[in-house]
């Protein structure tokens, strides 16, 4: 099925009758928040990145990319030898385009300030996980890299900048993931609606192939490791046992689909409808995915699309962070999945939506 609009489908297979994620940029610039162009730069910043490191994965088991370093990150976590390639070629793309004042990355302890000499004339921020499920690369299994964009306000100086920018996720300006599976696609959003774009390889441009993604509200997938049931809640495994509940008239029973790789997993379920759920557990006590880098780029994603995201008892965008690596429970989707789980995991059963 194609997601290309009517008019992009004028001369199948021409370059005219597609547009490529620069021109879509800049054709929509009036929209975005700078009007200089700056912000049109870190997102073409952003997306010559996720060339060079799908370039790279394309090649893992052929160059020595996959496997470990030997090293760990600051939260304890072996790193992956592509880990680090997509961690030093974001920084480069961004500390090379100068758009970008402030980095904060999965794999950096520390946020890293980009404009040492303090010129803050461009005042972005942006925080990533540059290489999201990177276990997956030694079985072949599809990755993500997510990014979230936030301008910094006009007085802050230098060292002001990290507890300025940990903001909330309603205020950050744009944000997406590129995911690299069967195909590479670039998806974003900078609160106008999401956009998706495929790479193609052949001319090494993402086309615009999802306008205005919107996720659907059917009850078609959940994802979730199960294998963590014993460390979940009463309320949450009651959730569990009604999502599984086969629809006495149709019949129809929801999906279990779980790559462990949240952008993988959350790509599948913005197009077919589904909830993505990474809850509180023994070992992760307070969740397991990141806010700055994880939650709240998916979360203006999702919410852009129609969808919701939420802690179980609060929206995951208003939440105040007090660290670059600060952890939070996700449940992630479509919209009645996402608040039935909230009246699940809440004790108010007299909520639960009707689900499509
Ligand atoms: P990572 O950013 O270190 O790759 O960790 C996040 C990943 C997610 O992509 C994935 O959904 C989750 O961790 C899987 O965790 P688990 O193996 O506990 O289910
Ligand atoms: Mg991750």
């Amino acid at each position: 099925m194609s997601h290309a609009s009517s008019a992009d489908q004028a001369s199948p297979g021409t370059l005219e009758s597609v547009m490529t994620l620069e021109q879509f940029i800049l054709d929509r610039r009036e929209r975005f928040p700078q009007s200089t162009g700056a912000f049109s730069r870190l997102l073409r910043d952003v997306s010559v990145a996720a060339k060079i490191i799908n370039h790279n994965i394309r090649r893992a088991g052929i160059l020595d990319v996959v496997g470990e370093t030997g090293t760990v990150n600051v939260q304890d976590e072996r790193q992956k030898k592509l880990d680090e390639i997509a961690d030093r070629e974001l920084e480069r793309a961004l500390r090379r385009g100068g758009e970008c004042c402030l980095i904060g990355s999965e794999e950096q302890p520390d946020t890293i300030p980009l404009s040492p000499q303090g010129n803050f004339q461009e005042r972005f921020a942006v925080f990533f996980d540059p290489l999201d499920g990177s276990s997956n690369t030694d079985v072949n299994a599809s990755v993500g890299t997510i990014f979230s964009v936030y301008t910094l306000p006009e007085d802050v100086d230098e060292k002001a900048s990290l507890d300025v920018t940990l903001r909330p996720g309603s205020e950050q300006v744009a944000a997406g993931y590129v995911a690299y599976g069967s195909s590479t696609m670039f998806v974003f959003t900078t609160g106008n609606g999401v956009n998706g774009f495929t790479l193609d390889p052949g001319i090494g441009e993402f086309l615009l192939t999802h306008p205005n993604l919107q996720i659907p509200e059917a009850r078609a997938m959940y994802s979730i490791n199960e294998a963590d049931i014993e460390d979940f809640s009463p309320e949450l495994r009651s959730f569990l046992k009604w999502l599984k509940t086969k629809d006495p008239e149709t019949g129809h029973r929801i999906r279990a689909r779980y790559i462990g790789s949240f952008v993988s997993d959350f790509h599948r379920n913005l197009l077919t409808g589904g909830l993505y759920m990474y809850p509180a557990t023994v070992d992760h006590p307070k969740g397991k995915l990141r806010l700055m880098y994880e939650a709240n780029p998916m979360a203006f994603l999702v919410e852009q699309a129609g969808g919701q995201a939420s802690t179980g008892h609060q929206r995951i965008l208003d939440l105040h962070p007090d660290n670059l690596h600060q952890r939070t429970p996700l449940f992630i989707g479509s919209s009645p999945l996402v608040e039935a789980a909230e009246a699940y995991l809440q004790g108010r059963e007299e909520d639960i939506p009707d689900l499509p």
